[in-house]
């Protein structure tokens, strides 16, 4: 059985805290819950991670790429968080590792301030998705499971 891995950048640790209009009600240990869910719907086992911290992503990430090489993972759903505007290291990072990623936000970025517009991880990614709410980390791990032909 192939892992899905998931990672959650700066301040996911705080989603049903605040800002419920934005990111819903649901915390991050209910989005933890709801991706084991879809994980053993596809037959994919779940590695669930957050960080505040860019390098733990960044080491992630190359983590991620050489189990996916090896064939242990199918692929990662990526929430950045803010990193997604600011970090070309996270860019390099995926690029260098050679791993499937599929970027993921709770909220329609395009829908919000222009700052959130540009995308570092969109051209390093397989896929986007954005505005489904929590619920799109179940879209992406279904995604995930069928570009790996799990
Ligand atoms: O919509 C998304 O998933 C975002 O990646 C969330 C990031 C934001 O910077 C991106 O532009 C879009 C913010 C995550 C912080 O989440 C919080 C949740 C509750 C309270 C405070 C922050």
């Amino acid at each position: 059985m192939k892992t899905a891995l998931v990672l959650n950048g700066p301040n996911l640790n705080l989603l049903g805290t605040r800002e419920p209009a934005i990111y819903g009600a649901q915390t991050l240990a209910d989005v933890r819950a709801l991706c084991e869910s879809a994980c053993a719907a596809h037959g994919l086992a779940l590695d669930f991670r957050q960080s505040n911290h860019e390098g733990e992503l960044i080491d992630w990430i190359h983590e991620a790429g050489r189990a996916q090489a090896a064939g242990t993972l199918a692929g990662v759903v990526l929430n950045a968080g803010a990193y997604t505007h600011t970090s070309v290291a996270l860019h390099d990072a995926i690029k260098g590792a050679g791993v499937t990623l599929i970027e993921l936000h709770i909220s329609n970025v395009h829908a919000r301030e222009a700052f959130r517009h540009h995308s570092y991880i969109s051209p390093a990614a397989r896929a986007v998705m954005a505005g489904f709410g929590v619920q799109g980390y179940a879209l992406a791990i279904a995604g995930l499971a069928g570009l790996a032909g799990s």
